[in-house]
């Protein structure tokens, strides 16, 4: 096996077009491919979508969703958070009406029980980690719900190292221990919540012995994680792709909300639930209504009044039905019911679950405009290619981050070549359809969406600048709201307390993709410290730290195989198969392997994965995978 060599990617500085299918992509005027990308569009209006991303700023996402919708007249309009932290989004807002975080990183400092559940913070969510450690130097005691004893769990006071797929076993236990303990918030579970009868009987069964034996963490430490938690004054519940990229992804989501239901762990200072949401604008595009089912300001687009706003505003009708989200997208490519997208700084030939079938489809698309900062993958099959400038350094705007606050960013960096931003390259593509959208700079489009979506209303660019960020909702240009979310459902007055939130009764689904004989090993896949994503955006330089890609194994595992670190083994599913060098790794146990997406020119990780949905939300079942490893006949070995 070669040394390796991280590939590095070019950055984008002129439009490529490709003549024909089968010639390769060549250099042209912007004039040339703006004009071919709208000719292209046109001709599939009824069949096509836009993946909007998640990494530019809110304006760049306000006025790609408005393209889908006003010029192409669809709602197709989705980003990875379909890949991600959609079941958030879906298990929130079905319990409180909102999709967002309910807490500010601040109050983490001052809460008394942290729990960090299928969260691997202190490598993801660095920023956030810094208040979890403020929160620990304050007394806050912390627990880390993982199967891997990851470096976010090295700090927690105690680590419950369950197995893959269990949550809701777990989570059922933990409630059925606080009912049981009468440590449950009775007079707000009675006040503020409906389904409690049912919740106890659908957790009756969960005895702390029976989830010791289905998770694999010890009953004692079930029972002490759910004393601490519904003991505490304040608590805080940190969930993040452990518990949503499952195909039961929205079902562990209710799962964890019960426990603050149960407890009253919510709508207060220092208590409530916060999922990190992952790219730095992945909260911004949901919000901007860059999703199928949203209008900007997470707005019910099946609201008849709701559109007649939009309809008005934007002088166009809205289909009244929700759109396809990326994954529904990706199966309609099959039958031929999506045939062109324009897709915006997103990566899904190598980011998507069995990646050689979303490939497959990519390719089959009869045109495909990708607008990105560097040629991906996904460039690479595109007919035509457009260069942007990154929403982060080379433009102005703003982002959201995963405690609801908007924050400016600006250009400080001058754009290479003929890059151009987002928004200018998206106004263009609308004006060659017929819409001349004038407007004179991010601002603009941000008051434009200010006065559609009341939660915005009040952030004003100068605003946002005076106090370092706001967080919505900011319904007035005069005052700021709390920091928290859901305080009403604390009002006394039950007409101000407004709907109870409804207990989730959902079930234990193991896994779909299960090991046996063949493949013996769980898989799991998520993230290191060093590198992001698909490796686009952290590709471009050497260092040390950037290993490359490993499939890491516990020492127990890797004598089993009788292989060393730097030796390469076949890894193989029951989906594809990649060669990968083996690392050591001690926060594993014995039927447990951990491997990243971030290299997917050398390993090609999303090759073994499985495209098994959460059927309310769309998230693939990234976190448990079958394997099977086996040592190559010569043995070879890599750095
Ligand atoms: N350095 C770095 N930071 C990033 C990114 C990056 O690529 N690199 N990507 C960003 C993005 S897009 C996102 S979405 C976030 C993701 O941030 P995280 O969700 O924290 O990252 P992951 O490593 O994917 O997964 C978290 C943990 O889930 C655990 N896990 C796996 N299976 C299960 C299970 O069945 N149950 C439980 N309870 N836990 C399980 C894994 O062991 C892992 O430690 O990170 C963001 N931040
Ligand atoms: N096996 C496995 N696969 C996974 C996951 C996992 O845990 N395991 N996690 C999933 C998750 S959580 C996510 S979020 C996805 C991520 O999947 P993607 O979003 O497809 O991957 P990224 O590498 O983040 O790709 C971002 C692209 O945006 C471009 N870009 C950055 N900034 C800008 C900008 O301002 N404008 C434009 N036009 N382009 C820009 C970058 O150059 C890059 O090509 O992967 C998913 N896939
Ligand atoms: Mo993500």
């Amino acid at each position: 096996m070669r040394k390796r060599q991280p590939k590095t990617y070019t950055r984008l500085t002129r439009p490529l077009v490709r003549d024909s299918r089968d010639e390769p992509l060549r250099q042209a005027s912007w004039e040339e491919a703006l004009d071919r990308a709208a000719r292209g569009l046109a001709r599939h209006r009824d069949a096509f979508g836009v993946f909007s991303c998640a990494r530019a700023t809110n304006e760049t996402n306000y006025v790609a969703q408005k393209f889908a919708r006003v010029v192409m007249g669809t709602n197709n309009v989705d980003s990875c958070n379909r890949t991600c932290h959609a079941p958030s989004v879906a298990g929130l807002s079905a319990v409180f009406g909102s999709g967002g975080g309910t807490s500010s990183y601040e109050e983490i400092e001052h809460t008394d029980v942290i729990v960090m559940w299928g969260s691997n913070a202190r490598f993801a969510h660095p920023i956030f980690f810094q208040h979890v450690l403020k929160g620990i130097r304050g007394g806050a005691r912390m627990y880390a719900v993982d199967p891997r004893r990851t470096s976010t769990a090295q700090w927690a006071e105690s680590w419950l190292g369950l197995n893959v797929g269990t949550d809701i076993p777990m989570a059922h236990a933990i409630g059925r221990e606080i009912i049981r303990a009468g440590l449950a918030d009775e007079a707000f579970v009675e006040r503020a919540t409906t389904g409690f009868e049912e919740y106890r009987e659908l957790v009756e069964p969960w005895t702390l012995s029976l989830a010791e034996k289905v998770t694999g963490v010890p009953a004692r430490a079930i029972q002490e994680l759910a004393h601490a938690y519904a003991r505490a004054e304040r608590a805080q519940l940190s969930w993040t792709l452990g518990i949503t990229e499952h195909h039961n992804g929205t079902d562990n989501v209710r799962a964890l909300i019960n426990l603050a239901l149960l407890t009253g762990h919510i709508g207060r200072y220092g208590s409530g639930l916060q999922p990190l949401r992952g790219q730095n604008n992945v909260q911004g595009g949901g919000d901007m209504g860059a999703i199928p089912n949203r209008l900007p300001g997470f707005q019910d687009l099946l609201d008849a009044d709701v559109r007649l706003k939009f309809e008005s505003a934007w002088d166009t009708v809205i289909r009244p039905h929700y759109g396809l989200n990326l994954t529904e997208m990706f199966e309609a490519m099959e039958d031929g019911g999506l045939r062109a997208v324009y897709c915006i700084g997103e990566n899904p030939a190598q980011s998507e679950a069995d990646s050689e079938q979303a490939v497959r489809r990519l390719r089959a698309l009869d045109f495909l405009v990708v607008q990105d900062i560097f040629l991906t993958r996904t460039a690479e099959l595109a007919h035509v290619v457009l260069p942007a400038t990154a929403g982060w350094a080379e433009t102005e705007g703003t982002t959201t981050n995963s405690e609801r606050r908007v924050q400016r960013v600006r250009r400080a960096l001058t754009p290479p070549g003929e890059a151009r931003e987002d928004i200018d390259i998206i106004c263009e593509l609308a004006a060659r359809l017929g819409h001349d959208w004038k407007y004179a700079d991010a601002e603009a489009v941000w008051n434009e969406l200010r006065s559609v979506s009341p939660d915005h209303y009040g952030m004003t660019y100068a605003r946002l600048e005076e106090h370092q960020g706001i967080q919505w909702p900011c319904p007035g240009t005069d005052r700021l709201e709390p920091a928290y979310l859901h305080g009403r459902l604390w009002e006394p007055d039950p007409q101000r307390r407004g709907m109870p939130a409804p207990f989730g009764l959902v079930r234990h689904d193991p896994p779909v993709d299960l090991t046996d004989e063949e493949y013996p090993i769980r898989l799991t896949t998520g993230r290191r410290l060093d590198s992001y994503n698909t490796g686009v955006q952290s590709g471009g330089f050497a260092s040390p730290l950037r290993r490359g890609e490993y499939v890491e194994l516990c020492p127990e595992d890797a004598e089993r195989y009788g292989v060393v670190v730097g030796e390469a083994v076949r890894v193989s599913s029951r989906r594809g198969s990649v060669v990968a060098p083996v690392w050591i790794d001690t926060a594993l146990r014995p039927g447990l392997a951990f491997m990243t997406m971030h290299f997917p020119d050398e390993v090609d990780t999303n090759q073994l994965t499985i495209e098994a949905n959460c059927p309310i939300a769309g998230t693939a079942e990234f976190k448990a995978s079958a394997i099977r490893i086996e040592k190559l006949p010569a043995v070879t070995y890599v750095r």
